[in-house]
């Protein structure tokens, strides 16, 4: 039986040694000291042995078992030791390696414009307000005091879409919704897409984008239209740029005036992009026609106001210099990058 004993303790030694795996160290542990395993097996037969035996052989077994016991639990120690350092090894990472660049987008020149003015009117009490792009005969012409025999109503220059609807060729409709819903003071300005019948060329397309600003309170005089176009143009072009208000005429404006800035490209001396003039026209504006105010419910003898259209694809293209329009519209990226 210590024979046996010692040949169970050598050959667990020997296959110890030579496990290489987790499963394999699971599957000796059931052979040598599982239930049905070698070292129970002979622990079973202690019943046959003599009483002095007993003790001895007893003790024996248990020390066996012992250094069994500890040999597996080292065995197990290693291998998960060996496993991990391989598993560490296989999933190694070098953080130091430079990454492939992901290319950066950017907002459209258009939508930077938008947000510069926007960021300037905000700064000044303005509300940003929005409106359908389809508008109705009224919203679009009728209350804004354009005559049924005006030019622009042209089928010419408006997109129809029916005897009532219509693309809108201006924001002003959403506007007019702003004072008809809310009493004065009212400082708004209203961004979007216009639409007219234009053909293509380098300075015209059928759709373009509006900023539309208007200001309604008791006293609002033309100075006050000035004061604000004239920080907007600072904003935008520089502190050094002129600006000059020009006599104009609009239905929806008494009196109106359409506004120039010096020309970014010469500076006023006269080139190719002001046409030798030294001014580019950049919006035009005036102070709300009474007929206008009460149309929408405001007294005009109580209530003034100034209003403003500037178009924003002119904008763009005059403080970036671009020379077409259709550029912006494009959008092809080696032209877009350059913003
Ligand atoms: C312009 C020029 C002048 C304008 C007028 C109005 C409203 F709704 F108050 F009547 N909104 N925008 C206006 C005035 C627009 O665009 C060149």
């Amino acid at each position: 039986m210590k024979e046996k004993l010692e040949q169970i303790k050598k050959s667990s030694e020997e296959l110890l040694k030579n496990a290489g795996s987790l499963k394999e160290l699971e599957e000796l542990k059931v052979k040598f000291l599982g239930k049905k395993g070698e070292l129970t097996s002979i622990l079973k037969m202690m019943g046959g042995l003599s009483p002095e035996e007993r003790p001895k052989m007893g003790q024996l077994a248990n020390e066996v078992r012992s250094k069994i016991e500890e040999d597996f639990q080292n065995a197990f120690k290693d291998i998960k030791e060996k496993e991990l350092e391989l598993k560490l090894k296989a999933e190694k990472l070098d953080v130091t390696i430079k990454g492939t660049p992901v290319a950066k987008g950017h907002l459209h020149p258009l939508s930077q414009t938008l947000e510069n003015l926007e960021n300037i009117f905000i700064g000044l009490g303005f509300t940003v307000v929005e409106g359908p792009e389809v508008e109705t005969d009224h919203y679009n012409f009728e209350a804004l005091n354009v005559p049924k025999d005006h030019p622009a109503r042209d089928m010419q220059d408006t997109f129809y879409l029916g005897e009532n609807l219509l693309l809108r060729t201006q924001t002003s409709a959403a506007q007019i919704r702003t004072m008809e819903t809310l009493k004065p003071p009212i400082r708004i300005i209203c961004p979007g897409r216009v639409y007219r019948s234009d053909d293509v060329d380098a300075t015209h397309s059928p759709v373009f984008h509006q900023v539309e600003g208007l200001v309604v309170d008791k006293g609002i005089t033309m100075c006050d239209l000035k004061g604000t176009l004239e920080i907007m143009v600072h904003e935008i072009y520089g502190n050094d740029t002129k600006v000059k208000f020009r006599p104009s005429f609009f239905p929806f404006t008494e009196p109106s005036v359409e506004v120039d800035v010096s020309c970014p490209e010469c500076g006023g001396k006269g080139c190719r992009v002001c046409k030798g003039s030294g001014w580019i026209e950049i919006l035009g504006a005036g102070m709300v026609h009474p007929r206008v105010l009460k149309g929408c419910g405001i007294d005009p003898d109580v209530y003034s106001g100034f209003a403003f259209g500037i178009g924003l694809d002119r904008l763009t293209t005059t403080r970036h210099k671009i020379s077409d329009i259709r550029l912006l519209f494009e959008n092809d990226d080696r032209f877009l990058k350059q913003f």
